[in-house]
């Protein structure tokens, strides 16, 4: 196995460029042509590619580095039959020139006034044949400036722009994503304003372009027999001319893959550049359920509804409410849109089934009574929620599978007991997690859970004191009603819903007693708990919360 120098090809007029990415690291298995590095000028920016397989043995270069043609990059154990041909190893032109920019400079001529139609045709792009279309940055009737990118082409080495060599208004576009254009294919019409003067630079030198999206452009010259290359220089900073967000091509091209919005994603380089990082960050987040693109966004018209296309569904009705009676459209408030999203998604992911049972709270309902009364002065009311959480606690420890999570092919057993509770806000429903329940007393509980439904209330909870919970409790004990079928807050599995209690008469073998019964609905994920668990976990709590000393067993 030889070790081969990758250094830097000729990248045409270029002198010295930066070192803006390092797009590999040592111990790296890379391919020929494979892009090892980003440099930028302050006109283009452009990727240097590999010129041999191998391994990568050593970086010669870092962040911040100036480097110019015969720069060593790095050093590789070259692979198989290529370690044979050293030359490779040198940008020689043949294997390592398709992938360099071919900058050149900027068009030295001035616009010089143009009558009529002006056609854009695609400048000499070097070696490539057949280059796709990917991106089509401008359309009918937009203000083109000389310069100005109008397409994006993509070749199986490099994508790079092609700027209008005119300016004027876009009167007819021809060429679509997908078209393969060529050398000196009509690109576009424009009515003319001004044009550059063509030939205005010798083509670039025989390597092709690998130009960054945002790199080296080459303008068509608007003659169509004789399109010169009258590279444009590129603005690297921020986005283009055109708004496109700067970013380089195998970081476009990733965003593409993935399907990734690159102009909604925040670049954290140098100058807001757009790294693998942002975009790996930004599907990450989307995925979580944390950010939506703005195209999730407008086809969520209730809080995260979709349309409905992803599951096969018809679409959602649309209905001109109006024409039935008066009415106001109010935003949803943050809050709704993002716990709405969440609901969706755990509503339909979720197998849930809800059992409902009745639980005897006669005699601890007293015991609350006569503690708050006995603790009137001490200001902390203790609340049925608070003798709930500690219930579930002892629950949840007699069947852990409640306090689980999945985990792909695996289940999570949590060995902490963190317990959320749902709290109605003016912006809406939250849900502030009492930690460490299980080391904490029915009065603490309460105190910490009056502290956080305030905070709740006031839109005070920070992040951390809404994490973490295990399992949660939903009570609308406070407020009324029977039973309902609340939905899991994943990736929790279970989540018990209170109603309010109520007197009712219970046979108890030889006569009707009134009883304090409370309503229990507790909803459980399919995936990780059956009917006869689930049933059990309601006996159980049923019996600790008729007798809490229970809670001591
Ligand atoms: N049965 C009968 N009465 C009950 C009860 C129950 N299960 N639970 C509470 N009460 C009583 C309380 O004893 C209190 O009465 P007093 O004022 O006479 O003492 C009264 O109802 C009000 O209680 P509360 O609701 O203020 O206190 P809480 O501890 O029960 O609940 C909190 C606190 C934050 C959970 C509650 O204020 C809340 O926001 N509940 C709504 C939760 C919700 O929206 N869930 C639905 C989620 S799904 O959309």
């Amino acid at each position: 196995m030889a070790m081969v120098e990758v250094k830097v090809p000729d990248i045409g007029d270029f002198d010295e460029v930066a070192v803006i990415e390092l797009l590999v690291k040592v111990g790296d298995t890379v391919k020929a042509e494979q892009s090892l590095i980003t440099v930028e000028s302050d006109k283009a920016s452009m990727e240097i590619p590999s010129s041999t397989a191998g391994v990568i043995k050593e970086l010669k270069v870092s962040l911040g580095d100036k480097v110019k043609e015969g720069s060593v990059v790095l050093v590789l154990e070259a692979a198989g039959d290529a370690a044979a041909a050293p030359a490779a190893a040198a940008p020689a032109p043949a294997a390592a020139a398709p992938a360099q920019a071919a900058p050149v400079a900027a068009p030295a001529a001035a616009p010089a006034a143009a009558a009529g139609p002006v056609e854009v045709r695609v400048p000499d792009i070097g070696d490539f044949k057949d280059v796709a279309v990917i991106e089509v940055l401008v359309k009918p009737g937009d203000k083109i400036a000389v310069e100005q990118s109008l397409i994006t082409v993509e070749s199986d080495k490099a994508s790079m722009e092609i700027p209008s060599a005119a300016a004027g208004v876009l009167k007819e576009l021809k060429v679509k994503v997908g078209d393969t254009v060529n050398i000196g294919d009509l690109l576009a019409i424009l009515e003319g304003v001004a044009s550059a003067a063509p030939a205005a630079a010798p083509p670039a030198s025989s390597p092709a372009p690998v130009a960054a999206a945002a790199a080296p452009q080459a303008a068509a010259a608007p003659v169509p027999a004789a399109p010169a290359t009258a590279p444009a220089a590129h603005n690297p900073t921020g986005t283009s001319a055109v708004g496109l967000p700067h970013a380089s091509p195998s970081v476009r091209k990733f965003a593409r893959e993935l399907g990734v919005p690159l102009d909604e994603v925040k670049g954290s380089g140098p100058k807001g550049r757009i790294l693998l990082d942002d975009v790996q960050g930004f599907t990450k987040a989307v995925m979580a359920g944390a950010t939506q693109t703005k195209a999730q966004v407008a086809k969520a018209p209730a809080g995260g509804g979709g349309d409905g296309a992803g599951l096969g569904l018809i679409p959602w009705p649309k209905v001109d409410f109006a024409k039935f009676g008066p009415i106001e459209r109010k935003e949803m408030s943050r809050i709704k849109k993002i716990s709405g999203a969440n609901l969706l998604r755990n509503a339909v992911m979720i197998p849930a089934v809800t059992n409902h049972d009745d639980a005897d709270i006669t005699d601890l309902e007293a015991f609350r009574v006569s503690t708050n009364k006995e603790n009137e002065k001490s200001g902390v009311k203790v609340t049925m929620l608070a003798f709930l959480i500690k219930a579930c606690v002892a629950a949840l420890k007699k069947f852990p599978e409640f306090n689980s999570s999945i985990d792909g092919d695996a289940l999570i057993y949590k060995q902490f007991w963190h317990i959320g509770f749902a709290a109605d806000t003016p912006n809406g429903l939250m849900v502030p997690v009492i930690k460490d329940a299980d080391k904490k007393g029915v009065l603490q509980i309460s105190q910490e859970m009056g502290e956080l439904a305030k905070k709740a209330r006031e839109g005070k909870l920070s992040p951390a004191e809404m994490s973490g919970a295990t399992f949660t409790i939903s009570s609308l004990g406070g407020i009324g009603g029977r039973y309902f079928t609340p939905i899991i807050n994943a990736p929790e599995v279970a989540i018990l819903g209170v109603c309010k209690s109520t007197m009712e008469p219970v046979w108890d073998g030889k006569a009707f007693q009134p009883r304090l019964m409370l309503p229990l609905s507790l909803t459980w994920d399919h995936r990780v708990i059956d009917g006869a668990a689930a049933a059990r976990f309601n006996v159980y709590l049923g019996q600790i919360l008729s007798d809490f000393r229970r809670v001591l067993l």
